[in-house]
């Protein structure tokens, strides 16, 4: 009887068993596991090979550990290059858009569930199918990253990669979309996406914002660099253990300092001048939404005295198939939005109300881009209707 071959061995599962001849044999902890036990069946655990900081060799991977064994992967902000097996430096937008013909499922919540993971081939399957094949970014694209699917009635949230030549346009970006679009669908081979053109956004991604899209120390702080880009560095109090890579393993100080008054002062200063930072940033932004606000209403006003109305108070003069964006006539406010197309006498023939919710700044600049991009839209004609 071959006590190993027939399995009646006391070995850990991750050992292997040498039969010795009678009733003797040993265990060996197999490669990527080390003997912890006193015994001789082996109590094999496996080694974390990631505690060698180093062991990926290169600040542009990182270390991944697995039962037996480890890889190396890119690090966030860092996509693969297929042709010479390295990873590269990405350059990132941050893109949304509402698919209004789409039921919002439970499960959508849940990155890990079936469905997201379905839907997330399709998408990224539609996405890499425009930007790939597109003259304009062809040579930079790399990826479509999905962040999250939020209600409403589906609205993927996602992250375009781009290599680092790319000079990235947002309104170009959305363009592009606007452009693949079939009478308001998407076709991505396996169901017809009915996306209306406004909310369809790119705008700057903050991987701060996103635990798993950077790779800061819990013991970090994450700082945001254009183009999608971010930089850690060890919080006070603890030390960088590579500083090559700085902000990604931070080790609180052992050694106790004795706190002196003086030290205490620079400090102070830079919350000072955080806040004060913080103030002006927030004050220039919203000048600058006043002002946006404040050009689309203008751009309206034109638009509208424009526009003729039959005696039904039906507006006359658009054409079929004519986007508008209708007001369910609330008092004339910038919110309970949706998106319809006239007949030839005015009359409302398809709509989507209630899909996008409530309007925020981001969708008035959609809304900027579209009539950029699309002047025969006729999106301004609602803020007439509904007052
Ligand atoms: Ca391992």
């Amino acid at each position: 009887v071959n006590i190993c071959m027939d399995n009646l061995d006391d070995c850990d599962v991750n050992a292997d068993c040498t039969y010795l001849g009678g009733d003797s044999y040993t265990c060996e902890c197999r490669d990527g596991f080390e003997d912890i036990g006193s015994g001789l069946i082996g109590e094999c655990e496996d080694i974390d090979e990631c505690f060698n900081m180093t062991i990926c060799d290169d600040v542009t991977k990182q270390c991944v550990n697995t039962n037996g064994s480890f890889y190396c992967e890119c690090r966030p902000g860092f996509h693969y290059n297929t042709i010479d097996d390295t990873c590269e430096e990405s350059q990132k937008v941050q893109g949304e858009f509402i698919i209004v013909n789409e039921e919002y499922k439970e499960n959508y919540a849940n990155p890990n569930s079936i469905e997201y993971k379905q839907f997330e081939e399709q998408f990224k399957t539609a996405m890499n199918g425009i930007y790939k094949n597109s003259e304009t970014t062809k040579y930079t694209y790399q990826e479509t990253e999905l962040l999250e699917l939020l209600k409403g009635s589906v609205k993927p949230v996602y992250t375009l990669v781009f290599n680092d030549d790319a000079n990235i346009d947002t309104l170009a970006l959305e363009a592009l979309l606007f452009e693949s679009l079939d009478d308001g669908m998407l076709d991505t081979g396996i169901d017809m996406w009915q996306i209306p053109p406004f909310t369809i956004s790119y705008t700057d991604f903050d991987a701060c914002d996103y635990d798993e899209l950077n790779d800061c120390s819990d013991n970090a702080n994450c700082h945001t660099l254009s183009d999608g880009k971010f930089n850690c560095s060890c919080k006070n109090g603890f030390e960088d253990l590579n500083t090559a890579y700085p902000g990604r393993y931070c080790e609180a100080l052992t050694t106790t300092t004795t706190e002196s008054p003086v030290e205490k002062l620079p400090q102070d200063d830079t919350d000072a001048m955080q806040i004060v930072l913080g103030v002006l940033v927030a004050v220039l932004l919203l000048a600058i939404i006043l002002i946006a606000v404040f050009a689309v209403y203008q751009y309206c006003q034109r638009r509208s005295e424009k526009q003729s109305y039959n005696a039904a108070g039906h507006l006359t003069a658009i054409q079929p198939n004519d986007y508008v964006i209708d007001s369910l006539n609330d008092g004339g406010g910038w919110d309970d939005f949706g998106l319809g197309s006239f007949d030839v006498d005015g009359r409302l023939t398809r709509s989507y109300s209630g899909s996008t919710g409530s309007l925020n700044t981001a969708d008035e600049r959609h809304i900027a881009a579209v009539i950029e991009h699309a002047p025969d839209l006729n999106v301004c004609r609602t803020l007439y209707m509904a007052s």
